[in-house]
């Protein structure tokens, strides 16, 4: 049978989900055939190809390609400032009384142009590459105007035309309240809703739509409504929930059929039992939650029992998690939340993979998904998880190349 490529000699953690635990493989191969997966398993019950090249990994292991599934990869400037009050004992509210926060990148993203915004997301975008990456989502939400957002959602676009990477796209327009609307939080959803929604969909500029359901946020019934307008659009949603009180957002999201609820520090029972009911994942940000320096842990062991997927991501962003690297998130998730090996690697590839929408493409290698490939110079995938700050990628392999 011919392929283009055959991996050969290899240690497979295929994330096959009807595997046990990581479908791990001891002596597997993997051969892609224009862009996709044709065969990844055993080389003793693989059938005879005949590849154009084959590649001798040498006994090293072979996970799919990492995918990040929370990210808000496109801003302009950077709030290194704001870290250093925030050391000197300034409060994240006071930080943004005083015109830091969200509003700072809101005003530095606004005065960005597209390509302004791709060249500042790029080197965050290559850090994640070169641990290999090869999915992400990145969300718009620091633009809070039709045009700012349109311009950062086209930035995200670019960047997947620039890189060998898939980007997938969330409109977060409901991020934070843009100073021209202050006192009418009302008005600006119905912007969002009525021309921001629309005008996005009708240029297929978004994968789905999010929004940020908090105290400092939006409302859960604000929230509603966003997810009406996407729901009219044919978008899927998604909803930042529970970070930081508990609104309720993950049983609204449960409601609108959302693909995850993300952060969820403060999920109670209720919203778990919503979350299993609908199947919506899990996606967890340890990043954030070491870097705010929360104390408050996500319901794991009760998303666990109820058999909730669990998924992790970087929540790149400059305010509360300016981290680009699946593998310390890995790391985070392990040591703050206590997630088990095999979790971690399952959440930021099969995991992240249904997060996103994408589980027929990507997120674990089985044939007639996406040749996702990352190549690794480990002894056991416990490695990845483990180490901090050090980076055993070999090769990575994005569509068969
Ligand atoms: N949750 C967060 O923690 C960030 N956004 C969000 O929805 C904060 C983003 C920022 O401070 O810039
Ligand atoms: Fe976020």
């Amino acid at each position: 049978m011919r392929c283009d490529r055959l991996w050969a000699n290899a240690r497979l953690a295929t994330l096959a989900a009807d595997r046990p635990r990581l479908g791990e493989i001891e002596n597997g191969v993997v051969a892609a055939l224009d862009g996709r997966i044709l065969y990844a398993g055993e080389a003793a019950q693989a059938p005879q190809f005949t590849p154009d090249e084959t590649v001798d990994c040498e006994g090293r292991w072979i996970t799919p390609g990492l995918i990040d599934p929370h990210t808000h990869l496109v801003f302009g400037g950077d709030r290194a400032h704001e870290f250093e009050l925030r050391l000197a004992g300034a409060s994240y509210e006071e930080i943004a009384r005083a015109g830091g926060g969200i509003v700072s990148t809101m005003k530095a993203t606004r005065a960005a142009s597209e390509d302004d915004l791709v060249a500042s997301a790029l080197p965050r975008l290559d850090a994640l590459i070169a641990e290999g990456l090869t999915t992400i989502e990145v969300k718009s939400g620091y633009g809070l105007s039709l045009d700012h957002e349109l311009k950062s959602l086209r930035a995200a676009h670019k960047l997947g035309q620039v890189r060998p990477v898939n980007v997938r796209t969330t409109f977060l327009g409901a991020h934070a309240l843009p100073p021209e609307y202050a006192g009418d939080s009302d008005g600006y959803i119905e912007e969002v809703c009525k021309r921001m929604i629309p005008a996005i969909a009708a240029e297929g500029l978004a994968d789905a739509v999010d929004a940020f359901c908090e105290g400092i946020g939006f409302t859960a019934e604000q929230t509603r409504r966003v997810f009406e307008a996407a729901k009219a659009h044919g978008l899927p949603v998604k909803l930042h929930a529970e970070q930081l009180s508990n609104l309720h957002g993950a049983a609204l999201a449960a409601e609108y059929g959302a693909l995850s609820a993300d952060h969820l520090e403060h999920l109670d029972k209720d919203g778990v039992a919503a979350m299993a009911k609908a199947g919506v994942v899990a996606t967890l940000l340890p990043g954030a939650y070491y870097f705010v320096r929360e104390t408050k842990l996500p319901p794991i062991e009760e998303l666990r029992a109820a058999g909730v997927p669990i998924a992790l991501a970087t929540d790149c962003n400059p305010g509360t998690s300016p981290l680009t690297s699946l593998l310390l998130t890995m790391n985070m998730g392990a040591t703050l939340f206590r997630l088990t090996v095999d979790e971690c690697l399952a959440g930021v590839t099969r995991e992240a993979g249904r997060a996103l929408g994408m589980l027929d493409q990507a997120g674990s290698l089985e044939a007639g998904k996406r040749c996702d490939l990352a190549i690794w110079d480990i002894e056991r995938p416990a490695e990845l998880v483990y180490r901090m700050g050090f980076n055993p990628l070999h090769a990575r392999v994005w569509s068969g190349l």
